[in-house]
C-alpha cells in the first residue's frame, strides 16, 4: 500500500495546510488507500529523512516502485495512474499537468511572498512596503487567473489534478482581502474544496494532530 509521510504534530496556525494534504487528497480522488508515516518535527533532520526528502520537508511517499518528495511531482505521478485526475488522452494530460505547474510556479509564490509579509515578517521596518508590493503582484497574477476561469467550473473542461494543486494554493487565502476581488475565484476554490475527496484528505491530516495531542 502507498505511504505518506507527514507530521505528528504542527502548530495550530499550520493544522490543515501541511502539504501531505495535496497528496491524501489525491490519493482519495484516485481511490487509492493508503498508510500515513507520521514523523516529528525534529525527526525531519534526521539522516534516514533527509535520504528520503533532501530538504528535511514533507511530504514524501513511497510505494512498491517509486520513492518521492515534492508535492506537485507526487501529485502529478498519482494522477499519471489514475483518470480522476488525468484525462486518459495526451492532450488534455498536458493541460492538467501545466496547471499544476502553474499553481506551484506562477500563482504560489506570489501568494507565498504576501503571506510570508502578514505572517512572519510583520513588524520588520520593511516588511510593510514589501507586502503592499507583493499583494499587488499577486492581484495581478490573480486577474489573469480570474480572466482564464470565467464562469467555467474548472481550469479545463473538467476537474483535473491541476484544479486540485489550484485550489490548495488559492485556500492560502480564502476568505481574505486578496481573494474577495474575484468572486469567480472564490466560487472556484469553494467549489473544489466540497468534493468529498478534500474533506476526506483535510480531516485525515486533522485527526492525526488531534490523535497525538490526545495522547501528550
Ligand atoms: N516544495 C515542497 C515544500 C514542502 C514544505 O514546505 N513542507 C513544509 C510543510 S508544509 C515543511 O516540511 N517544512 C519544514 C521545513 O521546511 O523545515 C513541496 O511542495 O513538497
Amino acid at each position: 500500500m502507498p505511504e505518506v509521510t507527514g507530521y505528528k504534530w504542527v502548530p495550530e496556525f499550520a493544522q490543515g495546510f501541511v502539504r501531505d494534504l495535496r497528496v491524501r487528497w489525491a490519493l482519495e480522488e484516485a481511490g487509492i488507500p493508503y498508510d500515513e508515516h507520521l514523523i516529528s518535527l525534529e525527526e525531519n533532520a534526521s539522516p534516514a529523512h533527509l535520504k528520503r526528502q533532501p530538504f528535511g520537508q514533507v511530504p514524501a511517499y513511497r510505494d512498491g516502485a517509486v520513492d518521492m518528495f515534492e508535492s506537485g511531482a507526487i501529485v502529478l505521478k498519482i494522477a499519471e495512474r489514475s483518470e480522476a485526475l488525468m484525462p486518459a488522452d495526451d492532450p488534455g494530460r498536458a493541460r492538467a499537468m501545466s496547471w499544476i505547474f502553474a499553481a506551484m510556479n506562477s500563482v504560489e509564490p506570489r501568494l507565498m511572498n504576501v503571506r510570508s509579509a502578514e505572517l512572519f515578517w510583520a513588524g520588520e521596518p520593511w516588511a510593510e512596503r514589501f507586502g503592499a508590493k507583493a499583494a499587488e503582484l499577486l492581484q495581478m497574477r490573480l486577474a489573469r487567473l480570474s480572466d482564464w476561469l470565467g464562469d467555467k467550473p474548472f481550469l479545463e473542461d473538467r476537474f483535473t489534478a491541476g484544479d486540485l494543486m489550484m485550489a490548495c494554493v488559492l485556500r492560502e487565502i480564502e476568505g481574505t482581502d486578496h481573494l474577495a476581488a474575484f468572486p469567480n475565484l472564490e466560487a472556484y476554490c469553494a467549489r473544489c474544496l466540497s468534493r468529498p475527496g478534500f474533506k476526506a484528505a483535510l480531516a485525515a491530516q486533522l485527526k492525526a494532530f488531534a490523535a497525538y495531542e490526545a495522547a501528550t
